[in-house]
């Protein structure tokens, strides 16, 4: 088992995001001795009311953008870890207007990098599982870490390029690196855009869900409580320019999911539109997450899919105030692109 690194300070970019802001209360419940500075620009899919309510003395919010240099030069001092969340994270988002993200994803990994070089500061890179494209759905295969890199969109190339600056930086100017690649998360403060909390909401607000294609795209679905624990281990005992791949063996289609939810909520099975297919839209993602399970005993603790969204659906229902102001213009600009 490799040496165990203790951060006491880090800073977590994009922790007023989905993923994020799980991972700073996952922080603040298991590891009482570690201090978090959230760094987030607060873009639409930001949001403070994700850390709201805890304790001031654990966790600090600066507003910022991960692109600004003399910002990251002026709080990344003191640190002894930043670990990356920000990002521009939506894939039809991205089909629609990529600038954002080339300049979020690739340029803002670059700052963050040079900040790291600069103060010496431990980075872990939080990548996702479609750096490496789509595998066919006949095909036994799973992704490793030893798989080519074959990104689709716009979103998961710029995610890819990052990666690639990360190993780039870790191997010529010996930044202290780990990187991990993690397949669909779903759970509580997912934003209305992602399938998932979208269908939710429809369901709620008398919408029928929309599936894209003929609905058989396959999705490894974790919980994003197992991602936070997963991070937080490759952070303290992960090797050095070293990369996992972070899965809970989760397979499913669309439709799959789809139904299950309907059926929780009380709806009829074949109570949803199909749509527009998404351009380019990768058929199947699957992971082995093998060298994270044998070389740091990581193991997912949330694998029952129904009961996490059941729990995932109750969320929804008692947070209608969160997810309400964004409603109308998520659905809206789907409605623009038959979706
Ligand atoms: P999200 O869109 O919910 O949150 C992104 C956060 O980053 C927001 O709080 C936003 O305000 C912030 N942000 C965006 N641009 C910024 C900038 N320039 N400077 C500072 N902050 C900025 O995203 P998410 O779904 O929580 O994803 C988080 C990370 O996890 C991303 O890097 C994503 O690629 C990765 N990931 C996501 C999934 C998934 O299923 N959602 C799976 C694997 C990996
Ligand atoms: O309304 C919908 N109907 C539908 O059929 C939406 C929004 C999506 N879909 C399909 C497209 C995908 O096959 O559902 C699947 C999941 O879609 P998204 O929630 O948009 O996720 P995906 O594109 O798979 O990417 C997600 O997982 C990997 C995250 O958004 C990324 O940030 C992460 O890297």
């Amino acid at each position: 088992m490799p040496e165990t690194f203790e951060p006491r300070n880090i800073i977590v970019t994009g922790g007023c995001g989905f993923i994020g802001s799980n991972f700073v209360h996952h922080v603040v419940r298991e590891h009482p001795e570690v201090h978090v500075t959230v760094l987030d620009k607060l873009t639409y899919a930001g949001n403070p009311e994700n850390i709201a309510g805890l304790p001031e003395d654990r966790v600090e919010l600066v507003v910022g953008d991960i692109c600004d240099a003399e910002l990251l030069d002026r709080i990344v001092p003191g640190h002894d870890a930043i670990v990356h969340y920000a990002a521009e994270s939506h894939n039809d988002n991205s089909i629609a207007d990529p600038e954002p993200f080339v300049q979020t994803n690739v340029v803002g990994t670059f700052r963050l990098l040079e900040a790291c070089r600069k103060h010496d500061v431990r980075y872990h890179h939080v990548s996702t599982d479609e750096v490496y494209g789509d595998l066919a759905l006949d095909d036994p295969a799973r992704f490793t870490e030893e798989t080519p890199y074959k990104p689709s969109s716009p979103y998961s190339s710029s995610k890819a390029s990052s990666d690639m600056l990360v190993r780039a930086w870790t191997r010529t100017y010996g930044i202290r690196s780990t990187i991990s690649n993690c397949s669909n998360n779903y759970g509580p403060y997912q934003h209305i855009e992602k399938f998932i909390p979208r269908q939710i909401t429809n369901i709620i607000d008398g919408i029928r869900p929309k599936l894209y294609g003929d609905g058989k795209n396959v999705r490894d679905w974790i919980h994003t409580e197992d991602h936070s624990s997963a991070v937080w281990t490759i952070l303290t005992k992960g090797r050095i320019g070293e990369t996992y791949l972070i899965g809970a063996d989760g397979e499913k289609d669309n439709i799959t999911v789809l139904r299950a939810i309907l059926k929780a909520m009380g709806r009829p099975e074949d109570d949803f539109d199909w749509v527009r297919d998404r351009p380019g839209h990768d058929r199947r993602y699957a992971i082995d997450s093998t060298k994270l399970r044998t070389e740091l005993g990581w193991q997912p603790q949330h694998t029952d899919f129904e009961s996490g969204l059941e729990s995932t659906i109750a969320w929804y229902r008692e947070h209608e105030a969160w997810w309400r102001p964004a409603k109308a213009a998520t659905e809206a600009k789907y409605a623009k692109q038959g979706q």
